[in-house]
């Protein structure tokens, strides 16, 4: 959108150490920053690259970004740690308006720099500041005992291209998601008529075009992996057992006591407690008394697509990187329902009403729920490096790094509640 609208972009890339900013400092003559944060760890990088900037002093304008970035991080943290002006961008509309601002600013430096976009004018929530007092586990009432499935085997499988129809993944793309989110087709006032015939004759004729395109370049080239676990929960705990732990697939799960079997865990899960009432702890929704049973699941669609989007963006295809990238990201997510849908199936708990295939689309109001990390419900990323110890994505090419990325980009786990009550919460 900046080259677009005539600024010279230099993309200094993903995941990119701070040196390789600061030579591109040194070598062009560049009027602004611009870092985005799309995972809760990569404002953290902000944060140190502006802390290193600083003690160098450099103070050329930063503009930061991104889904994981907040008005308060930026204000409470970023802020105070850098002289020069920092622009909170929530979307890229700002950051055309904080680059007029910076280049009228550069003209006649008397007119000032306002760094106040539309992100700055919302009102910021205040924090509670009462104590909140969570009450102990015996006090806190949990879902209801439900029966507990049993899965059709223990352990992982993985599907491939070969199993999985290009078709019936895309049935499971979430258009709203794709048109309005990734590719800008927001409704915004505009009459429902004039929205649906947008819809018609550009958003989807763009659709099937890329559709198209993929299929053609061979793009989607995706992994599935998914794979059941005997668990038991106490209290925040979730205790995962693996493929030593002696499996019984029958309806009579083990009911020994917790306290004979706890040994023999070979993970563990720690949910944290939401605050306010019901109090509730994802591993709440799992059986206490006897062995339940806990879905997990890894998908991504491949290396192929980053590969092209890199192709694109070299080209100065920006809106049809855009879009491309745009389709991946969403494909990750419809894979993900798919494994999903495939425990529902798995697990015998898939509603009458939504269809017994692969290609009965819901994309909610079912039964159970899919976390993942990194979630409101648990936030913390760490836990993700179990489920890539249990489901072993890396014979696949699928590696989760240091800072908890999944590689390819477009890849993600998950964890799956089969109770009827799960929902999804803040904690
Ligand atoms: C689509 C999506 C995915 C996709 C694609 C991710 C990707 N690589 O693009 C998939 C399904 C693959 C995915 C996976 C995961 N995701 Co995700 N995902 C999202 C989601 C729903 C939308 C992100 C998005 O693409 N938005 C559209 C783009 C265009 O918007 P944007 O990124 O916000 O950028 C705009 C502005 O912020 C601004 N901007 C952005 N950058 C910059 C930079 C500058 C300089 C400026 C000026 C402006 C600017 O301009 C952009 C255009 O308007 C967000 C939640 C949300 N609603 O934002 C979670 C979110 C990013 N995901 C999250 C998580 C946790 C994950 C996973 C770790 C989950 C898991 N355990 O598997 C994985 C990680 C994947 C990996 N490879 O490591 C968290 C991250 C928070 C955290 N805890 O770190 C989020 C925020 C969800 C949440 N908790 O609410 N995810």
């Amino acid at each position: 959108i900046l080259s677009n609208n005539g600024f010279k972009v230099i993309n200094v890339g993903i995941k990119t150490e701070l040196e390789e900013y600061l030579d591109v400092m040194r070598t062009k003559e560049i009027h602004a920053i611009g870092m985005s944060g799309l995972l809760v760890k990569s404002t953290q990088v902000m944060k140190d690259n502006l802390e290193t900037m600083a003690s160098m002093g450099i103070t050329t304008p930063v503009l930061l970004g991104g889904a994981a970035l907040t008005r308060s991080f930026v204000d409470d943290f970023c802020r105070p740690i850098y002289k020069g002006a920092i622009f909170y961008c929530r979307d890229a509309f700002d950051w055309v308006i904080a680059m007029s601002r910076i280049e009228k600013y550069n003209a006649d430096p008397s007119v000032g720099l306002d760094t106040r976009l539309g992100g700055d004018m919302v009102e910021r929530a205040t924090k509670e500041v009462i104590d909140i007092v969570i009450p102990p586990f015996e006090e806190i009432k949990m879902p209801s005992e439900v029966r507990i499935p049993t899965p059709p085997f223990w352990g992982r499988r993985v599907l491939r291209k070969e199993q999985l129809d290009f078709d019936m993944v895309c049935e499971w793309v979430n258009k709203r998601s794709l048109f309005k989110m990734h590719w800008g087709y927001k409704r915004a006032g505009m009459p429902v008529d004039e929205y649906k015939k947008l819809l018609e004759t550009k958003v989807y004729p763009a659709y099937e075009r890329i559709k198209n395109e993929i299929v053609k370049r061979g793009l989607f080239d995706p992994t599935l992996i998914y794979g059941y676990y005997p668990v038991r929960s106490s209290d925040q705990e979730l205790l995962i057992f693996d493929e030593s732990y002696g499996w019984n697939i029958d309806e009579n799960a083990n009911r020994q006591p917790l306290d004979d079997v706890i040994g023999n865990a070979k993970y563990v899960f720690e949910f944290p407690r939401q605050r306010k009432a019901p109090h509730r702890a994802l591993s709440d929704f799992f059986a206490h008394t006897r062995d339940d049973v806990l879905p997990l699941s890894c998908v991504s669609v491949g290396d192929k697509f980053s590969e092209y989007e890199k192709e694109l963006y070299a080209n100065n295809e920006y809106l049809e990187y855009n879009m491309v990238h745009g389709f991946g990201v969403e494909l990750a997510e419809a894979l993900a329902e798919v494994a999903h849908k495939q425990i529902r199936l798995d697990l015998n708990i898939a509603s009458d009403d939504e269809g017994f295939s692969l290609r009965d689309v819901r994309l909610n109001r079912y039964a159970g729920a899919r976390y993942s990390f990194g979630y409101p419900a648990c936030p913390d990323l760490e836990p993700s490096r179990i489920i890539f110890d249990l489901l072993r994505p890396e014979e696949f090419g699928i590696t989760l790094s240091e800072t908890y990325q999944i590689h390819p980009e477009q890849s993600t786990t998950a964890l799956v509640v089969h109770h009827k009550e799960a929902t999804y919460y803040n904690i």
